[in-house]
């Protein structure tokens, strides 16, 4: 068993402004803006797709630009992506979550997000350039599934996808591949909830999408503690092989960041950090993590990739090497 020895590790720092923003700061009437999918654009400003919850209850997307990623928001003044029940049904109670790749090959800008109606939360594909114009693909993976990202290329030829599905297995994060973004199969378990007491116990999913790095992608996921009073989304780390993405190489065994500020402590849904999105400082190892906060506001926060790596080193264990019944 491995033990954190330092009480004050911390890998994920807060920033001084948090939460960058909220409902306050948006252009017209909303309940609450949280889980924003985050990328570069080609500027070098930062653009987030942030999940807005309508006083309906119901959520679209809408981006937000920045020149330095943490202030100074310019918000579209309408949404930018709204559900589209006419003609996609299964987004009936909206779209949630999204999570952006830049995809070299396309030269375009995936986003993969939750449609929500009857049968459940599912998984629906967007394509655009520019944030302003958006082609449907439709759902990717039908209900109940969510927490899903595209990987920026294809693995041996064909395009991953990561994504949560519920099954009779549990609430595990599975890897599906496709030859053209529609068609998908090759379904793979990639990382499987712990059991009993464990912080990832019973239920976990993708966070941001995955980061590549010269040792694998590197994973931030998040875990569900079903606790007497609510439930706890607590995060977690780790490392797949980079052309084998569903071969697990490390996996931290303690979460690395959780709910303790006011903001992320008490809020629509309370106790809940939730990164659906990260960009890269131009010194190609520190991350900015942007995350939903308690469902009510997105907070940000810095992290090296290289301080990660080692903290996955000291304190994760080969995932191979466990036994199932450790799990
Ligand atoms: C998850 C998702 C997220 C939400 C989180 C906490 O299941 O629905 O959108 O932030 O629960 O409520």
């Amino acid at each position: 068993m491995s033990v954190v020895k330092n009480h004050d590790e911390s890998l994920l720092h807060r920033h001084p402004s948090n939460p960058i923003l909220t409902s306050r700061d948006w252009p017209y009437l909303i309940n609450s803006v949280f889980n924003a999918g985050a990328t570069l654009l080609e500027d070098g400003s930062t653009l987030l797709l942030c999940r807005v919850e309508e006083r309906r209850g119901l959520s679209h997307l809408c981006a937000a630009r920045s020149a330095n990623g943490v202030d100074g928001w310019q918000i579209d003044p309408v949404p930018t992506l709204m559900p589209n029940p006419a003609e996609y049904p299964e987004e009936l109670w909206g779209i949630e979550d999204p999570r952006l790749t830049y995809v070299p090959e396309l030269q375009q800008y995936a986003v993969v997000y939750t449609s929500y109606s009857r049968g459940g939360p599912g998984v629906s594909l967007a394509l655009t350039k520019d944030f302003r114009s958006f082609e449907r693909y439709g759902v990717i993976a039908s209900a109940d599934d969510k927490d899903a990202a595209l990987l920026p290329r294809r693995i041996g030829g064909r395009w991953a996808l990561i994504h949560r599905p519920m099954t009779a297995l549990g609430a595990h994060i599975w890897i599906s591949y496709s030859p053209d973004l529609r068609h998908w199969g090759s379904h793979k378990v990639m990382l499987e909830a712990r059991r009993g007491a464990w912080w990832d116990a019973n239920k976990i999913g993708l966070s941001s999408p995955p980061i590549e790095t010269a040792r694998g992608w590197l994973v931030l996921y998040h875990g569900v503690r079903q606790t007497p009073s609510s439930a706890l989304y607590r995060l977690g780390l780790a490392l797949f092989d980079l052309e084998k993405p569903d071969e697990c190489l490390l996996r931290g065994d303690s979460w690395i960041f959780r709910a303790e500020t006011d903001y992320e402590r008490g809020g629509d849904v309370h106790d809940v950090v939730f990164p659906c999105g990260y960009t890269m400082a131009s010194d190609g190892d520190t991350l900015n993590i942007y995350y939903g906060a308690a469902d009510s506001c997105i907070g940000l926060a810095h992290a090296s990739i290289r301080c990660l790596l080692a903290w996955l080193d000291a304190n994760g264990s080969c995932e191979r090497g466990r036994r199932a019944q450790d799990l």
